[in-house]
């Protein structure tokens, strides 16, 4: 297994000053980093890699960042556009980083929940599935994996649970889409965290760990046990990443509802969670 800590918990927008961190990162025991984008001009990606290698970590996955106007449901054509420029930048930036899979709800934009017409959902179901079409074919021919992942019903009013996800890549067929689930999103959402890792098997491509207060994974009520067996029968051995947040960074802490410390900072809670994960998962 591989471990990774994802950045929303040390900076909302990663630049590159954001490098002093990755001592520590590796320090603490992480493998690697997951690199939350919010646009590509953002880094300059041979110094990131230069850093990374330095303090012998990798860049396993890039996070995305969809807001509302880079949202593949629209439903303007320019939003669309967007949508899809920006998954075809974090890949060209995955390419330069080394990293093999883009993560998170490239579907639509994190926070957008509303009671909709069935027709409009068949609507946005299209629209998603043409946009992740045409940025599966960009990525294929990079060689990038797109890893979707259901959120809570809070976030998102369109994919919520893993066989959501398993019906878009069926009907997007691209050999590049794949799924990503979140210990956080599924204690909400799945009847069994369990069995949507099992429904999911060999498609699943990352793991993100986080407690359902999204504080250090193993102090709060989400099934590790279930989750520990689950990723063993269906022999997963890629990343399981931290994420969580704290409410000093406060653009993320209002857009995930972070209001109050679960550990003294985000430092602590980091270390905690990790000793737990590899605990759990093993090497
Ligand atoms: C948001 O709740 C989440 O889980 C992230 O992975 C999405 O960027
Ligand atoms: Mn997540």
């Amino acid at each position: 297994m591989k471990y990774g800590m994802n950045t929303l918990l040390f900076e909302a927008r990663f630049t590159n000053n954001a490098v002093g961190n990755f001592p520590r990162f590796k320090e603490i025991g992480f493998d690697g980093v997951e690199i939350a984008l919010q646009e590509k001009g953002d880094i300059d990606t041979s110094l990131v890699k230069d850093k990374l290698s330095e303090n012998g970590l990798v860049c396993g996955s890039l996070c995305a960042l969809v807001g509302a106007g880079t949202d593949l449901r629209g439903p303007d054509k320019a939003v669309i556009e967007s949508g899809k420029q920006y998954i075809r930048d974090l890949v060209d930036t995955a390419v330069e980083l080394g990293a093999k899979v883009i993560v998170g709800p490239l579907y639509s934009a994190v926070g957008r929940a509303d009671l909709i017409a069935d027709e409009q959902r068949k609507i946005d179901w299209k629209l998603v599935k043409s946009g992740l079409k045409d940025v599966c074919g960009y990525a294929e021919d990079k060689g990038i994996f797109l890893a979707l992942e259901p959120l809570n019903r809070f976030e998102t009013d369109f994919m919520n649970i893993a066989e959501d996800a398993l019906r878009m890549i069926d009907e997007v067929g691209s050999p590049m889409l794949k799924v990503h689930l979140d210990t956080f999103h599924m204690n909400i959402e799945e009847k069994s965290s369990a069995d949507a890792i099992r429904a999911v098997g060999d498609k699943l491509y990352l793991l993100h760990a986080s407690e359902n207060d999204r504080g250090a994974p193993g102090t709060g009520q989400v099934d590790w046990s279930g989750i520990g067996k689950a990723v063993k029968d269906i022999g997963y051995d890629r990343w399981v990443v931290i994420e969580s947040f704290t409410p000093e960074v406060e653009i993320i802490a209002k857009a995930a509802s972070i209001w109050r410390q679960t550990e003294k900072d985000g430092w602590a809670l980091a270390e905690k969670g990790l000793k737990y994960i590899k605990t759990l998962f093993g090497e």
